[in-house]
């Protein structure tokens, strides 16, 4: 049968990339067409995007891509959840906030103000996390202005389309979802003070939103459709986790680490409140039970810091290499400790981190790096545990997906600590995730997950970490 070609753009916290997609019944292949850095830009206002940038990388790609292969069919997008771009008449107000942006902490104050955490979790089943898009809107004096808010891959398939829409599991992400109806929850907006006239209509992955703009088009070298996929990253790169049955967890580590299962119905107890298990929304219907852990964020600033002291780059394999032969225990602390989640001085304040639980800070890079990792480890295995307690189910395999699955110390480490065979890899999980859901729709193969995820097992052979004594 014959194989189909789509254009992928995966937009991740720390970089972004344009792919191909090559995808039949036995076939699932990526080349990367481009990659470009992203992060946070402190401006006067606060942290934010360089939207603009990133606009026009995402634009060069996919000009790039169909030169590369003129037989491409469509394109999809995923992004990192919660940010938004607010229009007025067409036009972006100002460029997207970094949701690591302090503003946050008033907005958090406020919404809970108004309505309890506890109230709000019950509404749309989301963990607490202080950048939740609500906490966004409600310290953004501008949502006043606007007459449409897009979460990132629906505002840059608005720029790619015209179209306005809110893919649903992005759309989750928000905080403004009610966890049952799946649909905007417009009460809880109106309770919050947050205009929820600027909030479009809702469409599930698979929905082709619409076809370039001729200005697009010409840019692009190509009339193509863009399909919505599951637009958040975290949605896109569970659908290629190869799961085979309900015993497997999946760690989808980036930034982030989200660390959970997925399930059918929402579990909103005062356990899974108190642990921070959220529900956000997958491709079909599924729901991710997961909770956020800080996952290479606090590698990549460390390293970003250390790179800043050298004034030269840091051989990162060599890093690895050396953290993974450091003998010896080192030290834990909390990866989720809240100092560490604004940019910058980061072994500063991990030092001060350690300090604080009693550690005594690791000497050397090397061990200071392998304290990071096992850290990391630590907090993946105890959210393992958790998922499992609280969603009743025994956990046998644990999948780790995404850029943290070539990183050998963490995948050893997670399995050491869990006491569960890791299974490492795809590494593209997002983007192939964002590709399987074009193909889906494009007719190029078979429909269900389960199929979805037998051609990602198939094609993609994880490597296998025995838990040691
Ligand atoms: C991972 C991710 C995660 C969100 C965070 C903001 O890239 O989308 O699922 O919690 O970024």
């Amino acid at each position: 049968a014959a194989v189909r070609a789509v254009a992928a753009v995966d937009l991740g916290a720390t970089s972004g990339r344009v792919m191909i997609g090559r995808i039949g019944p036995q076939t699932l292949e990526l080349e990367l067409v481009s990659r470009f850095p992203n992060g946070p830009v402190e401006t006067p206002e606060g942290l934010r995007w360089d939207f603009d940038a990133l606009f026009e990388n995402v634009v060069r790609g996919l000009a790039k891509a169909v030169r590369r292969e003129p037989s491409i069919e469509s394109i999809g997008i995923d992004a990192w959840a919660v940010d938004y771009g607010l229009l007025h008449d067409g036009v972006l107000l100002a460029p997207p906030f970094h949701y690591r942006d302090g503003r946050t902490s008033r907005g958090v104050e406020e919404v809970h103000a108004r309505v309890p955490f506890s109230d709000l979790y019950a509404r749309n089943g989301l963990q607490f996390l202080p950048f939740n898009t609500l906490y966004q809107y409600r310290a953004d004096a501008r949502t006043s202005d606007a007459d449409t808010a897009l979460l990132i891959p629906d505002l840059i398939a608005y720029l790619l389309t015209g179209v306005r829409a809110a893919e649903r599991t992005n759309a989750s992400t928000t905080g403004l979802l009610d966890v049952h109806t799946r649909e905007w929850d417009i009460d809880l907006a109106h309770a919050l003070g947050i205009p929820s006239g600027m909030l479009p209509a809702i469409v599930d992955p698979g929905t082709v939103l619409g076809t370039l703009t001729p200005g697009m088009a010409a840019r692009i070298g190509a009339d193509l459709p863009v399909i919505a996929v599951g637009s958040h990253d975290t949605a896109s790169a569970v659908v290629a986790v190869p799961m085979t049955s309900p015993d497997a967890a999946y760690i989808s580590c980036g930034t982030w680490g989200l660390v959970g299962v997925e399930i059918a119905e929402p579990v909103l107890s005062d356990a899974t409140r108190e642990a921070n298990f959220t529900h956000e929304l997958g491709v079909d219907g599924g729901i991710r039970f997961l909770h956020n852990v800080t996952g290479l964020w606090l590698l990549s600033e460390t390293v970003r810091a250390w790179e800043a002291e050298d004034g030269a780059k840091i051989d990162l394999p060599a890093l690895l290499e050396a953290a993974s032969a450091v003998d010896g225990p080192v030290p834990v602390f909390d990866a989720n400790d809240p100092s560490l989640s604004a940019p910058g001085e980061m072994p500063t304040r991990i030092a001060d981190v350690l300090r604080a639980q009693g550690h005594a800070v690791p000497d050397g890079r090397a061990a200071f790096a392998r304290s990071i990792i096992e850290s990391i480890a630590a907090a993946f295995a105890g959210a393992i545990r958790s998922a499992a307690e609280l969603s009743g189910r025994p956990i046998r395999t644990i999948h780790l997906v995404g850029g943290g699955s070539l990183n050998r110390v963490l995948c050893q480490a997670t399995a050491d600590r869990s006491g569960v065979p890791v299974l490492a890899g795809p590494v593209e999980a997002t983007a192939l995730g964002n590709v399987l859901v074009q193909a889906r729709t494009l007719g190029a193969v078979p429909s269900t997950l389960e199929e979805l995820r037998a051609l990602v097992s198939r094609t993609h052979s994880p490597e296998r970490y025995t838990p040691r004594p």
